[in-house]
């Protein structure tokens, strides 16, 4: 068999059937009573998701390894062992009553691929790893899309392992819990080399559905960035105080948020501006409010429109603090990226030769492909979810275009892991 004959072999293999099962009994692990699923990073349903890979990985003879935050790996043997792998995968971790296929989609779908290529009888020239990278939601331990971010360089384990979650647990237990849980593993070290990277997911907008398209060659994400704003005033009496005499550190963040939605105001509705947390201190009726944190999502896919409004973000904060103390930390600084056209080609034309309509796109949402779109040549499979919703349990797709994205992936795997 030539190689495009081996990797439309391997798409071949992909079990609709087979898919769906796992991605079901996945579902099961933090299963929500509204149908969704609620598996924060590093914690107990995350180390049950984790178990379920090893579980898979072994009963297939695949080598399962980590590294020292937690990504897990899945090899599937290539005939060169020492050759970079070309590497897929996605995250396991959820937002808080998150969907049922945001991440696990890209890592059950993936293992899907890995399968089908092995039972296909194809063997690559390069091994085909498959990782569930740590805490890409970012719900637990801020910021997201931390595993590939520390395995890419962009940030340090180190400066990660003090950050405390809203019960006050420290990302280093948590992590020492998980890896724990996960016993006698193979030791990455954090950027060991890849040849391609290549992630499926849902879509998570409606744009596929709309076009009665089943796969999006993902052609580049945008600008994301995140702060967490820290207000801070003073305590006092809600009787006693005048309003003239009070540091209220809440009405000094509600006028900052307002200020923010008029710099983010956008007629063309491009700009995306979220304040998904606000924490008010100490949070009693009688008490002005001390200390207010609250964090700032932004997004856009033109530098232009980035650089106009990134530098006036503290700037804006600041003058509305109302007497108030204000810090703003940036967590998350990811520009906008293109990912390679060799492979946005690859997924185009391996896509429309499984038969499955395609079309180019770019990602609204962020993913661990950008961290590695820097570090090899890395590139995106999006398929339809109903209604195009998202981070969110009624979060739903069908298993032919769950199928058809795995059959697309495992295609490209194998051309890439045939590729010098
Ligand atoms: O927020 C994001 O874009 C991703 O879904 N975590
Ligand atoms: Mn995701
Ligand atoms: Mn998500």
């Amino acid at each position: 068999m030539d190689a495009k004959a081996e990797a439309l072999a391997a798409a071949a293999a992909v079990d609709e059937a087979r898919l769906w099962s796992r991605q079901m009994a996945m579902a099961e692990i933090g299963a929500t009573e509204k149908g969704g699923v609620n598996r924060a990073a590093l914690s107990d349903e995350d180390r049950r998701a984790r178990r379920l890979m090893v579980e898979w990985a072994g009963d297939l003879g695949f080598e399962v390894a980590t590294d020292g935050i937690a990504n897990l790996y899945i090899r599937l043997p290539g005939r060169q062992a020492d050759a970079a792998p070309v590497v897929t995968g996605s995250h396991l971790d959820s937002q808080p009553r998150g969907g049922r296929f945001d991440g696990a989609y890209g890592v059950v779908g993936g293992f899907e691929a890995l399968e089908a290529i092995a039972r296909a009888g194809v063997e690559t020239e390069r091994p085909i790893d498959l990782v569930a990278w740590t805490n890409e939601e970012g719900g637990r331990f801020q910021p997201g899309a931390m595993g590939s971010a520390v395995f890419a360089g962009v940030l340090s384990l180190e400066d990660q392992l003090g950050l405390v979650d809203l019960q006050g647990v420290t990302l280093e237990d948590a992590l020492a819990e998980t890896l724990a849980s996960t016993p006698g593993l193979e030791q990455r070290p954090f950027g060991h080399p890849f040849a391609a990277y290549v992630e499926a997911h849902i879509e998570q907008g409606p744009r596929l559905e709309n076009a009665g398209t089943t796969i999006g060659a993902v052609t580049g994400i945008q600008g994301l960035y995140w702060y967490t704003v820290e207000v801070r005033g003073e305590e006092a009496h809600a009787g006693t105080t005048p309003l003239k005499a009070r540091k209220d550190a809440l009405k000094a963040a509600a006028h900052m948020v307002h200020a923010l939605g008029g710099l983010m105001a956008d007629e063309t509705d491009t700009t995306r501006f979220t304040v998904g947390r606000f924490e008010c201190h100490p949070g009693s009726p009688a008490t002005v409010p001390s200390r207010v944190l609250f964090t700032i999502d932004f997004r856009h896919p033109d530098p232009a429109v980035i650089a106009r409004i990134k530098p006036n973000i503290e700037p804006v904060c600041k003058v509305n603090a109302q007497g108030c103390a204000v810090s703003i930390r940036p967590t998350i600084d990811n520009a906008p990226l293109q990912f390679d056209p060799a492979v946005i080609d690859m997924v185009e034309g391996y896509a429309a030769r499984l038969g499955h309509s395609v079309m180019r796109m770019p990602s609204g949402a962020g993913h661990d492909a950008g961290h590695i779109n820097h570090l090899c040549p890395t590139g995106m499979i999006f398929v339809p979810c109903e209604r195009g919703v998202s981070h969110n349990e009624a979060e739903n797709a069908t298993p032919a275009d769950l199928a058809a994205g795995a059959r697309t992936l495992a295609a490209c795997l194998v051309d890439l892991a045939n590729q010098e």
